[in-house]
């Protein structure tokens, strides 16, 4: 299913790998010409600094300082937290549950290639000439400027763009784009104002085998995180990132993460040479003078570092590096979603979970809704599902007839920030848009992303009609004809290959999606009722199911396993243990993480209650025993019961089940095996479950909380009455 990159980390020790980043040759001869006339073509030392930064756009601070392009809030030095949870025994990688963590040593940096090499690169990002008054913007943080000097020193851009979030800033940028190819336009009466991006083939999802966590020790990382050490990281990437601008553009893209006036919002600064990379952060955060104004000049404030070059999207060269005590990313080779936007996974989930533990509060990989009452009566639901799990179906769900008068809203479909006032925990979305899967979606499975899509929206990796439309497969009408594949390619119905990769995507405004909740942007956040933990298994666990408490809520969310999607690279449909849908995002030791969720249960007075679904069991015929997508508003319903204190359940060895009347099948065309088989709890099947559980937890080498070990042997216990 997944294009290019197979599972292996590449050995950068292999000598045919070894071409190099540090130049490039330009497609754009005139950029190349000026740059000669300018006597700068391709030069290779620091000495050129002068003359090759952009004549116009002096950096502020040219100097002798030492390259840190780490933050320089960094707890390397001083006042780092030790890690909180007390460790057994060493780590002990299981490799068919975890992957394969890989050894530091194995980032090796490719330090003898020729010039040869250097010549023959193409330059995929052609740097960009704007008039005066676009991109000029500079803010006034001295921390900020002096960052951006650091980069610009090392990764000699041509010029540095300053994004400020502008409509003159997206019209110029969205035609320079057109003109490199980098966007196509859409026939503008079918999606107005709307583009297709074709990526590499080689780079079409998150690259969880090469995403670093870089903290102090590895054990800070934790066992399931990919760890390197810090210093030597950063060097090796700082030879990457050397000269790898020349002949490009350098955008600095400010942003918010987080509605404005919200105490957890966080500021972050991108500097990436991906137009594309910038087009989709206008959507997906609040993007430009916002971010700035935020941050304001004191130079001690917190803000992310993010740093992102394209090189030359060589999977060879693809690393996703997070700093969390720098509150700093370093991203290269890719040019694809979440190992690009930095705001998203990157600092949200990764940074974010590392900072949230730290000052007191949650970053989740969860979607947010509210489900309103015929009475008017509300409650907001966080719900953790893996990558293309469903996750922004479920936010835009769309009761059944049946249902006339419930509302469901979203405020969103992929990260919440959760902190805890008066006992409660209240939840944010920090995202601006919608990074969604799009094959499937169509006006029957998820009318509400169909409406957000249909204008203002950039396609990634979806196929192109005739008549300039996008195609994908799982689409409303019969396919086309013909049309242009995603990789660019001819296609028509006869065609092997599918004409959307299984992974593309819509980036879509928040502000477009019909059904968005009225407080999406309120500061404080919305009180979350239910929280949801919910994997796609097609086996074992039921439909929905109750935690007895927090504590063993945590536990189901800690036990959470799912089947691999497209979301990544690697292997598809494989059960493999994602706890609360954060293996690939948790920024720490996992064991700290637990712990972190124990300890915030302890601080609410009004906790949510905890569930567990499964919207993917498969009967003994092998197909989906549910129907899924708005009719999840029946288990949905249930959920709201509970909160409102319905005793409508039975209680099980693994938690309280719903009863056969308490689920409102009312209109529902489904055999009453079905539901039996979707609500049973086989005893062979959970002896083995239980197996896993504590399969997983050994893995883990001793940083699991007591409270849920003891949660397992209960589980046990309960299996045993
Ligand atoms: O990480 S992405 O933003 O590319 C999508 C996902 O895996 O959820
Ligand atoms: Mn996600």
């Amino acid at each position: 299913m997944n294009e290019g990159v197979g599972d292996l980390p590449p050995d950068l020790r292999v000598k045919q790998n070894l071409r190099a980043i540090e130049h490039c040759v330009v497609e754009d001869t005139a950029i190349a010409d000026r740059k000669k006339e300018r006597g700068q073509y391709c030069a290779t030392d620091m000495d050129t600094y002068q003359n090759s930064s952009d004549v116009d756009r002096k950096p502020s601070h040219p100097g002798d300082r030492p390259i840190i392009i780490g933050g320089s809030d960094s707890e390397h030095a001083v006042n780092r937290q030790p890690p909180i949870s007390s460790r057994k025994q060493a780590f002990v990688p299981d490799e068919k549950i975890l992957g394969e963590p890989r050894e530091p040593e194995e980032i090796r940096l490719p330090l003898d290639y020729t010039r040869i090499d250097i010549l023959l690169m193409k330059n995929i990002a052609p740097a960009i000439s704007p008039p005066s008054g676009i991109g000029d913007n500079k803010p006034g943080n001295q921390a900020v400027l002096d960052w951006v000097h650091d980069v610009e020193l090392l990764a000699k851009p041509e010029n540095v763009f300053w994004c400020d979030g502008s409509e003159r800033e997206r019209d110029y940028l969205l035609q320079e784009a057109m003109r490199q190819n980098v966007l196509i336009k859409l026939n503008e009466k079918k999606v107005p104002r709307s583009y297709l991006h074709r990526s590499n083939p080689n780079d079409v999802a998150r690259v969880e085998q090469f995403t670093f966590i870089c903290s102090p020790t590895k054990e800070e990382a934790g066992p399931t995180n990919n760890w390197s050490e810090p210093a030597e990281t950063y060097s090796k990437l700082h030879e990457l990132l050397k000269g790898a601008m020349c002949s490009r553009t350098l955008f600095v893209v400010p942003y918010i993460m987080g509605p404005p006036d919200s105490p957890l919002t966080k500021v972050g600064f991108e500097i990436t040479d991906s137009i594309y990379v910038v087009l989709s952060m206008r959507i997906m955060t609040r993007m430009g003078e916002i971010a700035v104004k935020r941050l304001g000049n004191d130079p001690a404030a917190e803000w992310n570092r993010g740093v992102h070059s394209l090189l030359d999207v060589d999977p060879a060269r693809r690393f996703i590096c997070h700093f969390p005590q720098d509150n700093t990313i370093i991203s290269v080779g890719s040019g694809y979603g979440g190992n690009v936007l930095l705001s998203k996974k990157c600092l949200a989930l990764r940074i974010g979970s590392y900072l949230a533990r730290k000052q007191g509060w949650m970053a989740e990989h969860m979607l947010i809704l509210g489900v309103e009452s015929p009475e008017g009566k509300k409650h907001y639901v966080a719900a953790a599902f893996p990558s293309a799990c469903g996750k922004t179906n479920f936010a835009m769900l769309i009761p059944p007839q049946h249902f006339a008068g419930w509302k469901v809203t979203t405020v969103g479909d992929d990260i919440a920030w959760m902190q805890i006032r008066d006992g409660r925990l209240f939840a944010v979305n920090p995202e601006n848009g919608y990074f969604g899967v799009v094959p499937g979606t169509n006006y029957k499975s998820n009318p509400n992303a169909m409406k957000s899509i249909e204008h203002d929206s950039l396609y990634t990796n979806v196929a192109l009609t005739d008549d300039g439309d996008v195609w994908w497969e799982g689409k409303d009408g019969s396919p086309p004809k013909h049309a242009i594949d995603w990789r660019g390619n001819d296609w028509t119905p006869d065609s092997k290959e599918k004409a959307a990769h299984p992974n593309s995507r819509f980036t879509a405004p928040c502000r477009n999606n019909p059904v968005l909740d009225p407080d999406f942007e309120i500061g404080d956040g919305v009180p979350i009722s239910a929280i949801i933990f919910g994997g796609r298994r097609s086996g074992t666990l039921p439909l929905v199911f109750q935690s007895f408490d927090w504590e063993h809520g945590v536990y189901l969310g800690a036990t959470m396993a799912s089947e691999t999607t497209a979301a990544a690279t690697g292997a598809v449909g494989q059960v493999r243990r994602d706890p609360m849908a954060m293996l690939p995002f948790c920024g720490y030791n996992i064991g700290d993480y637990f712990r972190h969720w124990v300890d915030t249960g302890k601080r609410l007075t009004n906790p949510p209650l905890i569930f567990k679904v499964n919207w993917f069991r498969k009967g003994k015929s092998g197909k989906f025993l549910w129907p899924g997508f708005g009719d999840n508003m029946r288990v949905l319903k249930w959920i709201i019961d509970r909160c409102e204190g319905s005793d409508g359940a039975l209680k099980s060895p693994i938690g309280w089940l719903p009863g056969l009347h308490d689920l409102d099948l009312a209109e529902l065309e489904i055999d009453h095996h079905c539901v039996d088989e979707l609500l049973e709890i086989d005893h062979e099947d959970w002896k083995k479950e239980l197996a896993e559980h504590k399969k997983f937890f050994d893995s883990l080498g001793g940083v699991v909380p007591e409270e849920l070990l003891k949660q397992r042997e209960e589980l046990a216990e309960r299996f045993k009455e």
